[in-house]
This record gives C-alpha cells, structure tokens and sequence, in this order.
C-alpha cells in the first residue's frame, strides 16, 4: 500500500464510482475534503431510544432485524432524530451465519445452539450462495437506498472472521473465548477451515450487501485485542484480507475497526482498507502516526462522555475533532457502541456540536 489516496482500492481510485458521490460521510472515507466532520455512531439504533423501545414489545429481535418493512424502518429511526450523515443497516454480525449452518438465538446477546468444537463439526459447514445468506437484509437494504437522500450514506457491515470464531466456538459471548482461543491451539487445522469459510461467506455477504445499495462497508472485529501480534498474523489479519481482496472490485470505502487492538495497528497498516475504526483508549493522532498517511480514521469519543454534563461533552468531543484533524482524513464516532442508558438529548447536542464546529 502506498500513502495517501494511492491506499485507496483501484475501484475507488476514481471517487465518482461511489454510489453517492456527494455523501460528506463516504468523501471523508476516502480522505477527500468536506465542509464538516461527517458522524455517525455506533449502535445508532437500538435501546437508548424510546421508539426502539416500544417496537420491542411488540417484536423481538429476530423478527425485527429479519423482516425487511422493520429491520429499515428501525435503522431510520436514529435519522429521523438527528441529522447523521450515515445510517447503518439494521442487523447482527450473527445474521449471516444461519447460512453457514449455526442455529442462533437472542437472549438478547447472540446463543449458538451448534457451537463448532473440532474437526467433526467440519461437516456441517456450509458455503452458501451470495443470495441466500440474507434476502431479508438486501430487500431491506435496496428500500433504504431509495428513501435515503442522496448526502446520507447507507452502511452495510459484517463481523471479521475471528470474532465471529470466537462467538461460534464459544456458543455464545464470553469474557474471554477461551474455548475458541484454546481451539487454536489444540485443532489449528480445524480452526483454520472456519477462519475460510467464515472469511469466503463475510465476503459474498458485503458484496450482495453493496449491490443492494450499501454504500460503504465495515467489519467488525471485536474481540481481536484478545490476540497477540502473532496470533493476529497466523488467526485474523489474513482472514480479513481475504474478504478486502474478494471485495477489490467493490466500489464501496471498507472500514476494519479492531477493537482494543492498539497493539495490532503496525499490522493493521498492510490492510487494503479505506479506513480504520479506532476505540477510544488510542488518541486519533497516534492511531494515524502508526498507520501511516495513507488511511482514514473514524472515532474515536468515549461513550461515557455522553453521560458527562453538556459542557464537558463538548470539550471531550473537541478533544477529538481536533486530533482527528490532524489525520489523513477523519469521520466522527464513538469509540465503541453506545450505551443503552444514554440521553438521546445529548445525542443531539453531540451531533450539533460536531456538525457546526470547524479545523
Ligand atoms: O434486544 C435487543 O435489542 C438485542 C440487542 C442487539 C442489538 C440491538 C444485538 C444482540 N445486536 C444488535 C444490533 C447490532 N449488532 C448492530 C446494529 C446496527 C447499529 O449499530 O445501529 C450492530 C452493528 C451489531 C454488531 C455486533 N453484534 C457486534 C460488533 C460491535 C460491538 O459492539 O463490538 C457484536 C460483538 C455483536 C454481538 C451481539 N449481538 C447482540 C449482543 C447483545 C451482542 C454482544 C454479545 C456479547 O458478546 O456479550
């Protein structure tokens, strides 16, 4: 990879082949210039908002993020509020992997009712086609991109290989995966075919996600800080790179967001990514410093600052966009989801703040 737009992916070196061409949101992904730092945050919709509340008692999760006329009428929801320049598609980095043959439920965090323990479990992987591994989400997906104006970018996302190991060994969350971490050890061959057909589903997943009109596609990765550096280079990263280098022809900014991988951000440099999501225990400065001119960075506000009192929101918010300014390119985020018990009112001050202030 080379520095500044020359990291971009040959289907982006030519920005009019973004889908929207005059969204803030997917410019500042590829380090062009634009009049205010473009936001969004993560976990926009979801539980802090009362209208999401209210939803989920007459639906649950499933049902919601499963029938299309929902999944994109709650992913509205956080715009209909505030003026974000983004809306991310209303789904679970478990969402896709019902095709690949894990039985998954919600309670509310994700339970794998099939969890993947060695090589017996070989079997019951599947390689589904692009098309069934959501319809759901893709006619959701094509409703949104009609009825988003054309300045508000559509955000497709899947989970990065590892994390979803991690969820499907496991069974279900965990504060620390070891089951899935001591399957590295004790089955790295097995271990390693579901790294593949993990890394091969996630890509056709993005893909079919952006002909349906996601305009920009970001993968989570979790649970990657659990890692060494040189677990992270024989377990995760070529996972990774194996679904940008399926998504090479794929007109769309790519955002990889390690979380907690501060340590792993030297690595991170080599991904043919647009952008790096950073959380906020690394300054945006220093994110940039080790991952060279040539990506973008999105964050990095600490959700605890949303419970700060208005005053101190907006100078830890400052903090931010000042640092960020200092980089190649910078969009506006939280450092990880928001909380469930934060004031949508300071949501509103957060992104007026962050849309009127100026480099
Ligand atoms: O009852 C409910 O409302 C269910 C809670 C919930 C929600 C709202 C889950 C279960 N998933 C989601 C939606 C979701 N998940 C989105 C929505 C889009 C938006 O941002 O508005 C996104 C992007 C995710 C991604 C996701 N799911 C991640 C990666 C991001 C992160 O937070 O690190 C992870 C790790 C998950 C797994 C998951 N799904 C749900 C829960 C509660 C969890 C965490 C489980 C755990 O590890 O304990």
């Amino acid at each position: 990879m080379g520095e500044g737009a020359g990291a971009r992916r040959g289907a982006l070196a030519d920005p009019t082949s973004l889908r929207r061409p005059d969204a803030p949101y997917l410019e500042a992904c590829l380090g062009l210039e634009t009049t205010h730092v473009p936001m969004w945050i993560m976990r926009q919709a979801g539980r802090y908002l009362p209208e999401y509340r209210k939803l989920k008692e007459r639906y649950d999760f499933l049902t919601l993020s499963q029938t299309p006329e929902l999944l994109a009428e709650v992913t509205l929801q956080p715009l209909r509020r505030f003026p974000m320049d983004a809306a991310i598609v209303f789904a679970d980095i478990m969402t896709p992997l019902h095709s690949v043959g894990f039985e998954i439920d919600f309670a509310p965090g994700p339970v794998i009712r099939n969890p993947f323990r060695g090589p017996d479990d070989t079997g019951m992987l599947r390689s589904p086609d692009a098309e069934e591994i959501a319809p759901f989400l893709t006619e959701g997906l094509r409703a949104l991109a009609a009825e988003l104006p054309s300045h508000q970018a559509l955000i497709g996302f899947s989970g990065a290989p590892f994390t979803l190991f991690c969820y499907v060994v496991e069974g279900g969350g965990s504060k620390d995966f070891m089951t899935a971490r001591a399957l590295l050890r004790s089955e790295p061959r097995a271990a390693t075919t579901l790294l593949s057909v993990l890394a091969d589903t996630q890509a056709k997943y993005l893909r079919v996600q952006h002909e349906a009109g996601a305009d920009a596609l970001m993968i989570f990765d979790s649970w990657v800080g659990l890692l060494s550096r040189n677990e992270f280079r024989r377990f995760a990263l070529p996972y990774v790179e194996r679904i940008v280098e399926g998504l090479a022809d794929v007109p769309a900014p790519l955002i990889y967001f390690p979380f907690g991988g501060a340590h792993l951000l030297d690595d991170v440099r080599t991904l043919g990514v647009e952008v790096v999501a950073v959380d906020w225990r690394v300054p945006l400065a220093r994110a940039r410093g080790v991952l060279g001119a040539g990506k973008v960075v999105q964050g990095n506000l600490n959700p605890a600052a949303l419970f700060a009192p208005p005053e101190v929101l907006r100078e830890e918010a400052e903090a931010v966009l000042r640092d960020g300014a200092a980089a190649a390119g910078h969009t506006f985020n939280l450092g990880h989801g928001i909380d469930r018990r934060t004031d949508p009112d300071q949501v509103a001050r957060l992104v007026d703040f962050v849309h009127g202030w100026r480099a």
